[in-house]
């Protein structure tokens, strides 16, 4: 039997930005892959790159016996996915990909020399390869592959079969992982060590700009006990100080987040924990309970002031919604973080003042900004695609680094946060506001391409 190996092309070492964030979770989806297949007797080992080097890996790949090495790709590591895969092929390993990127570059990938793609869930569709034995003469009947045919002609076999029940699957095999060393790392730069769990799978909203290629618009729910069970499980072994909640929208169904609060009420577990969720999802009761719970924070996706964007978005949200929900988390003692958007398609002046306004009338602890970027498969993409604008070659660049004609500059948006962070300073400086807001309109011709 070929032994699998998995891992991911992000190495902590190399990314300065996250270095200074320093919140490292590990990489679920590989440990869900590993727990399935390994249940199912097959050999898998995990190269866990967060904390590891280029260099040990390519040592690691040249030293082993050669046999499949699948590799995650997310749309910020297509460089290190390509450099470990073309490093791989020359020791003679076959490589297969997953995650949420490699699928929307399929034909890009294969060329580059990978031999397989999976795209969406990968448990059963990786199953059933490897119980080919890695053979592509007979991957035609495997739900959720993306391969070349002898023939060169590329092969998609359709969506992936899915799991029918995530209670059934095992949990992620964390005791593959070095948990001692993320949670140091997060103990040594914020007092406390967070790990993750995910209690769904799968998003159902359609907001245009976010990715769905992995789960579609599939929502799949563990049931409380479950999840509860994992979460002992987690405080018993690892003794973490927090969580996080790392689903797309952990508070997106009220009746299960009551169930989840007896049961862990019920065994006596409080663990502080943070989430991500939608000002639509949260309304007194639940952010009363979650604060209950322990919720300590909230990420709430705010993305704009301006209704017009919102909708334009198909955000499914309206801008009093989340002031709503601030205001409820800050009565609840949770704090809130906001991620706020700029340069959507469309956005103008008014809309940018709008959201200014926006942050200062709803006052969250913290809030993140982005110029919006297309991701390959998503409706926002397809809607600017005829203006994208391409700077270097595919295989350097990533999704973040598309231009789109017409838009105005990046030079523009930079005045726009200097202006919103003028505006929602602790004590506001007229002379620094009025100079952004000169500096935000007088860059309002300057186009990206
Ligand atoms: C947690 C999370 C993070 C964490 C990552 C922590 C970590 N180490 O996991 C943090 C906050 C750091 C993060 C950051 C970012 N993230 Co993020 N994140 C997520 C989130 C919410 C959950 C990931 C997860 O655990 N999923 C659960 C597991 C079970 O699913 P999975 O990982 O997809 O794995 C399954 C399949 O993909 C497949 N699979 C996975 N690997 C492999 C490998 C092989 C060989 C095979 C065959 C199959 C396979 O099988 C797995 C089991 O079914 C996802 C959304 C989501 N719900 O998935 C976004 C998501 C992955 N993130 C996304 C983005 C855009 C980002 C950022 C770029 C955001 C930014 N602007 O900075 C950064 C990039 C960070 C980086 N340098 O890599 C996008 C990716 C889009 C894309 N096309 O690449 C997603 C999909 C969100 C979205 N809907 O748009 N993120
Ligand atoms: S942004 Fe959040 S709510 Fe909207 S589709 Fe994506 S995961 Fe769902």
């Amino acid at each position: 039997m070929m032994r699998l190996l998995l891992t991911h092309g992000y190495f902590l070492s190399e990314d300065a930005k996250e270095q200074k964030i320093m919140k490292p979770y590990v990489p679920l989806g590989l440990l869900y892959l590993s727990s399935h297949l390994r249940t199912r007797g097959f050999e898998v080992d995990i190269f866990d790159s967060t904390f590891e080097s280029r260099e040990q890996l390519f040592a690691l790949l040249e030293r082993d016996e050669p046999g499949i090495l699948g590799i995650y790709g997310n749309l910020m590591t297509r460089a290190n996915v390509l450099s470990i895969a073309a490093k791989a092929h020359t020791v003679g390993w076959r490589v297969v990909l997953g995650g949420p990127e490699p699928a929307n570059y399929a034909e890009e990938y294969l060329a580059a020399g990978v031999d397989l793609i999976v795209a969406g869930e990968g448990e059963k569709a990786l199953q059933q390869v490897m119980e080919t034995g890695f053979n592509p003469a007979r991957w035609r009947d495997i739900k959720g592959l993306i391969f070349r045919a002898e023939s060169g002609a590329v092969i998609r076999t359709g969506p992936p079969d899915l799991i029918g029940s995530l209670d059934e699957q095992p949990w992620p095999d964390r005791e593959r992982v070095d948990i001692a060393r993320y949670l140091k790392t997060w103990r040594a730069f914020h007092g406390a060590g967070s790990l993750s769990v995910v209690t769904a799978r799968g998003c159902p909203y359609r907001c245009n700009w976010c990715s769905h290629s992995v789960y579609g618009m599939t929502h799949r729910r563990r049931s409380p006990q479950s999840t509860v069970a994992e979460v002992e499980w987690l405080l018993d072994r690892y003794h973490p100080d927090m969580l996080w909640m790392a689903d797309d929208v952990f508070t997106i169904h009220p009746g299960w987040i009551i169930q989840y609060a007896a049961m862990l009420k019920q065994r006596g577990i409080h663990i502080p924990f943070e989430c991500i969720t939608r000002a639509d999802r949260l309304n007194e009761p639940i952010v009363d309970l979650l604060a209950e719970l322990g919720c300590m924070r909230v990420w709430i996706g705010s993305e704009s002031g301006s209704q017009r964007i919102l909708d334009a978005m198909e955000r499914g949200v309206t801008v009093q919604q989340v002031r709503s929900a601030v205001a409820l988390c800050r009565k609840a003692g949770i704090q809130t973080g906001m991620f706020l958007m700029w340069g959507y398609d469309g956005e103008e002046l008014a809309d940018i003042e709008a959201t200014i306004d926006h942050v200062k009338q709803t006052r969250p602890d913290i809030f993140f900004t982005t110029v919006s970027y297309p991701i390959k498969g998503t409706p926002y993409f397809n809607k600017v695609a005829d203006r994208l604008v391409s700077i270097g070659a595919w295989r350097e660049r990533t999704d973040r680094d598309w231009m789109i004609r017409g838009r105005h500059s990046r030079n523009f948006y930079k005045h726009a946060d200097e202006l919103l962070r003028s505006e929602t300073a602790t004590e506001p400086d007229l002379g620094k506001i009025g100079a952004a807001r000169a500096a935000l309109y007088a860059s309002s011709n300057e186009v990206e391409a």
